[in-house]
């Protein structure tokens, strides 16, 4: 059986001829108009990148290398016992486009396990950070500070030829994920708990260590809920916020640290990843004014106030979508598996049959239904992980995978420096004067 690393020596001389190809079969044909409203307008639907991984379909959402959600729940291996599937397969499925053995996925495991120490300075990092900084700002820092024994780094000071920067690439996006868990879990047990961490064991899954580490890996119902979490979250394809960053970043030959911390601080606006923390924050205030088992009409009128106040629904939206979120669906459907009757669960299913309504009536909107972050905190609280400023770090572990396995892809291609171009609004205005 081979490993990862010597699936994708296979894959990519191939996968150079076949990129070759297209680019000289159609590399100067058009994609279309770009719009002076898409300059402006945040660049939506202007086709600007090569993401291998994942395309999100706006109606159907997203594919990981051609399979749906379900397709991926049904494909990928499972751990013993569960029908979740294993994010490490997930994972291979990104890199490689092909659907691992058990053996395969049992291997990465261990791969990752092998690899999860960090370094005792990152420790004193975490350690130091005031409880009061936010844990996404934790958690970028000490993923920037990794940079610190980064292979690709030290390979390109030595003087690396290009043809081989996919090797130091790979081994520094494994180490990467590897070492997510030690860091999530530091920022955990400093920030909510003791700040003692229990060890990373060797023959587990990374869900299940990962669990561990929170001081949840006895529930296995909760380390099923992290390898569909995590696996769903994982990517997007390649122009939001996330990994469009990580792109960009890792295309200056900073390496996977520098440029997934990059991908991190992205992450953890509003508008991207901290979404998931802001509808807990969004809930919780609503049930403070108006009660829990509150009317359809006080959820309405609360839903208006949010609006009326400037402010945007949580969870609500897309810059792509324009349909039910198929990674909303997933988690509702593993909610009604595992939690029918939890409260907070019901409000959700309420809120959900109540704002796409409310959005479409204010008329802004062009999505007015939900995205994942309209349920992730959920399934969290309900086990347990009730500490909502967490919730994006999670969210942050899942997306490593994504740019992860694209960063490894751009250096094996070759791919060159980002550098768009830009105009003033006077620029605009001269150039169309005479039009
Ligand atoms: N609640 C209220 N107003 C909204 C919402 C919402 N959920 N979604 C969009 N709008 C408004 C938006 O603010 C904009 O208003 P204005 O013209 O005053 O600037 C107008 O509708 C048009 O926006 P769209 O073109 O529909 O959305 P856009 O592509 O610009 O933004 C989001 C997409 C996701 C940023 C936006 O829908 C949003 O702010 N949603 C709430 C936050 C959220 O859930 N983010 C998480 C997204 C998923 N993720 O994990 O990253
Ligand atoms: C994501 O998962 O990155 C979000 O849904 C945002 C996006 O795709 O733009």
């Amino acid at each position: 059986q081979s490993t990862l690393k010597d699936r994708l020596a296979e894959l990519i001389p191939a996968e150079i001829e076949h990129v070759k190809q297209i680019r000289a079969q159609h590399g100067k044909k058009s994609f279309g108009p770009v719009l002076v409203d898409q300059l402006y307008g945040g660049m939506r639907g202007l086709p600007a990148l090569i993401w291998d991984g994942s395309v999100l379909d706006a109606e159907e959402g997203i594919r990981f290398r051609g399979k749906s959600i379900p397709e991926c729940q049904e494909l990928l291996p499972k751990a013993p016992g569960g029908s979740e599937p294993l994010p490490e397969g997930l994972f291979w499925l990104l890199v490689t486009g092909e659907i691992p053995t058990q053996e395969q996925v049992t291997g990465l495991s261990r791969d990752w396990a092998a690899r999860a120490a960090i370094p005792e300075f990152v420790e004193e990092i975490l350690d130091r950070c005031p409880p009061t900084l936010h844990p996404m700002s934790q958690f970028s820092l000490a993923v920037t500070a990794l940079n610190h024994d980064s292979a690709f780094a030290k390979a390109y000071q030595d003087g690396i030829s290009k043809k081989d920067y996919w090797g130091p690439t790979f081994e520094d996006a494994m180490d990467l994920i590897a070492k997510l868990p030690n860091i999530a879990g530091r920022i955990y047990r400093n920030v909510f708990g003791d700040g003692k961490l229990p060890a990373i064991d060797l023959h587990k899954d990374y869900s299940h260590n990962l669990a561990t580490l929170f001081g949840f890996g006895e529930n296995e119902a909760f380390v099923e809920l992290l390898r569909l979490y995590i696996t769903i979250h994982s990517d997007h394809e390649g122009g939001n916020v996330s990994a469009h960053t990580g792109k960009l970043v890792g295309s200056a030959l900073s390496d996977p640290f520098l440029a997934f911390g990059a991908s991190l601080n992205g992450l953890a606006g509003p508008l991207h990843g901290l979404a998931n923390q802001e509808v807990l924050v969004w809930l919780r205030k609503m049930q403070e004014k108006i009660g829990e088992n509150a009317s359809d009409v006080a959820v309405k009128e609360y839903v208006w106030s949010t609006l009326k106040g400037g402010q945007v629904v949580p969870g609500y939206g897309h810059a792509v979508l324009r349909k039910t979120d198929p990674r909303y669906v997933a988690q509702r459907e593993f909610a009604l598996k595992h939690l029918p009757h939890d409260p907070l669960f019901r409000l959700v299913g309420q809120v959900y049959n109540i704002v796409p309504n409310i959005l479409l009536e204010a008329g802004k909107a062009k999505n007015p239904w939900p995205n994942v972050d309209a349920h992730s905190g959920v399934l969290l609280t309900h086990y347990g992980l009730t500490q909502m400023q967490f919730y994006t770090v999670l969210f942050g572990v899942s997306r490593a995978f994504g740019v992860a396995a694209q960063l490894i892809w751009d250096r094996a291609l070759g791919a060159p420096l980002e550098r768009p171009k830009s105009y003033s609004s006077a620029a605009i205005e001269k150039i169309f004067r005479d039009h």
